[in-house]
């Protein structure tokens, strides 16, 4: 019989030849990374069916609720790094502190995995897709234990990030910063399969992702852009479509597929925004960018901030290139100015379309 798939194990070895001195450990550490998504997968995929849903009464560092399904997905991720060898710390949204793998195989480990397990978790209730983002490292230091400095890397330092979206079909999408190729999980043979070779974000879209609801408390520039979006013009295509899961992995990956930009920017009151860098940011930014797509905080590269703590947030715009940088110009027109900066920064977006106030 001939198979024409390809699965994510193949494709990973394949791939190991990009990286001469590569000794196979990225690829061991992918590869742990995969098996434990598929537990998780599995269990997501039960979530309306067994008691597994609800609170399980704890709250995480962010003083958030943590589900059921997010300590499970914690646990398994942790349990897969561990018994791979690969990894020397794991850094999850779900613990406050980094946690050093020290089991008998990971003596020699030099990657660190920054890892959100179960991105959006709450969705799980509403049977809407969720997802699992990561990111990996090699650690700085030489000797010795691993240490906190580790894993405060910039994005640029990533040697691989990734998603996996538990969605109307499973997917895992990933770069080790040579391009972005996507697998869906065949549930029959229990495979990545590669579907989506090379994946590549339309330069410009026609659909914006950001909670309006908070739309009271976004930076003029914001506002300035979603009603940019609103407005009429043939030539761009506007209006835009408005299109929010509310779940990152989901809001993205549409995005990537079909161009658009998401922004999760600061609010009055979340003042540093919700997203965190180390990992949902730094990953997404990669992955984006490897696809020829943008992403910064509205005025700086996202892959080029300097991690400061463990679970930094950060505002994120990220997406179609030109949508990003239209949302820039944006920001950059309307920050910090006086009131008749304003005015003169309202006649240039008239002549782009943008009328009228923006409350
Ligand atoms: P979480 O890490 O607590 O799950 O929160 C992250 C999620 C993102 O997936 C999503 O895009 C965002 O929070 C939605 O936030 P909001 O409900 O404020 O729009
Ligand atoms: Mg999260």
């Amino acid at each position: 019989m001939v198979c024409g798939v390809k699965t994510l194990g193949q494709f990973i070895i394949e791939k190991q030849s990009d990286f001469p001195y590569a000794k196979g450990e990225l690829s061991r550490l992918l590869r742990d990374i995969g098996i434990a998504s598929k537990i998780v997968n599995r269990e997501v995929n039960k979530a309306g069916l067994v008691d597994i849903l609800g609170d399980m009464g704890t709250t995480n560092i962010q003083g958030e609720e943590q589900k059921k399904l997010d300590v499970y997905a914690n646990e398994q991720f942790i349990a897969a790094l561990t018994s791979g060898g690969e990894c020397c710390i794991v850094a999850t949204e779900e613990e406050d502190e980094i946690i050093h793998i020290e089991s008998p195989v990971s003596q020699n480990a030099k990657y660190i995995v920054c890892i959100d397990p179960l991105d959006g978790s709450s969705n799980t209730d509403v049977n809407v897709a969720v997802g699992t983002i990561f990111s990996i490292y090699r650690r700085k230091t030489i000797d010795g234990r691993a240490v906190l400095e580790d894993v405060l890397q910039k994005g640029t330092q990533q040697v691989a990030a990734g998603y996996v979206i538990y969605g109307s079909s499973t997917m895992l999408v990933y770069t080790t910063g040579k391009g972005v190729n996507g697998f869906t999980l065949d549930p029959s043979i229990g495979e990545f399969c590669l579907s989506h070779p090379n994946m590549r974000i339309p330069e410009c879209g026609y659909m914006y992702s950001v909670n309006e609801g908070n739309y009271g408390h976004f930076p003029d520039g914001v506002k300035k852009y979603i009603k940019y979006c609103q407005v009429e013009d043939e030539s761009t295509k506007r209006p835009y479509t408005s299109r929010y899961i509310g779940s990152m992995v989901g809001d993205i990956h549409r995005n990537l597929i079909k161009g658009g930009i998401y922004i999760y920017p600061t609010t009055s009151r979340s003042p540093n925004g919700k997203l965190r860098l180390l990992y949902e940011c730094n990953p997404m930014a990669l992955i984006i960018e490897q696809a020829g797509g943008k992403a910064t905080t509205g005025f700086e590269r996202i892959l080029d901030i300097e991690p400061t703590e463990l679970h930094q947030r950060v505002p994120i715009f990220i997406g179609s290139k030109k949508m990003v940088e239209k949302a820039e110009e944006m920001m950059l027109m309307y920050t910090e100015k006086s009131p008749a900066e304003n005015k003169v920064a309202d006649a240039k977006l008239n002549d782009l379309g943008v009328v009228g106030g923006i409350d």
